[in-house]
């Protein structure tokens, strides 16, 4: 089933993909910080939301090296046919994002690699965030959800990665 993009976000999903990889992780850190408060984890009617899958990726994740947590979700976003990228891409749009959201507060509780104290977004990205802070809450749950419904690898469509084996 192919990601319902609405017309609205098109081009902010767009201008998204075209940051390099680690502006995007980047923003989206930024993005967390700004809107962490207002997610509740436990919304109501989430019902294509499966906690314990999130979970079980997220603790995969937070058991490996700083170094190896960075690359998972370079490869993630760079749709890198990995074993946790199959796992990503085989779960719904929703638990993608409660994913990401884990991420986070994993990052939060120093359980994640955390971004560099010194790192800045470029102009480029801080445009960006400006454009998404303007939408209200549903348009930017819509948004977020449309960017990181394609990371990741589909298990059944991915091609044969020799890197990898996979
Ligand atoms: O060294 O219906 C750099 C649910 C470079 C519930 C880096 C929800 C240099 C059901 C790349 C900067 C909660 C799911 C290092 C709804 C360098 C439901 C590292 C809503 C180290 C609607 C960068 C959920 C890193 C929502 C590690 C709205 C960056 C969730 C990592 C929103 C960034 C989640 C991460 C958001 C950002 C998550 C992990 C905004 C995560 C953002």
């Amino acid at each position: 089933m192919s990601p319902i993009t609405t017309d609205f976000n098109t081009g902010l999903v767009q201008a998204f993909r075209k940051l390099d990889v680690d502006q995007q992780l980047a923003l989206f850190w930024v993005i967390y910080t700004e809107m962490g408060e207002s997610i509740t984890p436990a919304a109501p009617g989430a019902s294509t939301v499966s906690p314990d899958v999130a979970q079980g990726l997220f603790d995969q994740v937070a058991a490996m090296s700083p170094e190896e947590q960075l690359q998972i979700q370079r490869d993630l976003i760079n749709q890198k046919n990995t074993a946790i990228a199959r796992q990503y891409g085989a779960i719904s749009d929703t638990t993608k994002l409660l994913f990401w959201y884990l991420l986070a507060q994993g990052m939060d509780e120093g359980k994640v690699i955390q971004v560099p104290q010194n790192y800045k977004i470029t102009e480029e990205a801080q445009d960006l965030l400006g454009q998404i802070e303007a939408l209200d809450f549903g348009e930017q749950i819509t948004l977020f959800r449309d960017i990181v419904a394609p990371m990741g690898v589909d298990p059944s469509e991915a091609e044969h990665d020799p890197e990898t084996g996979l």
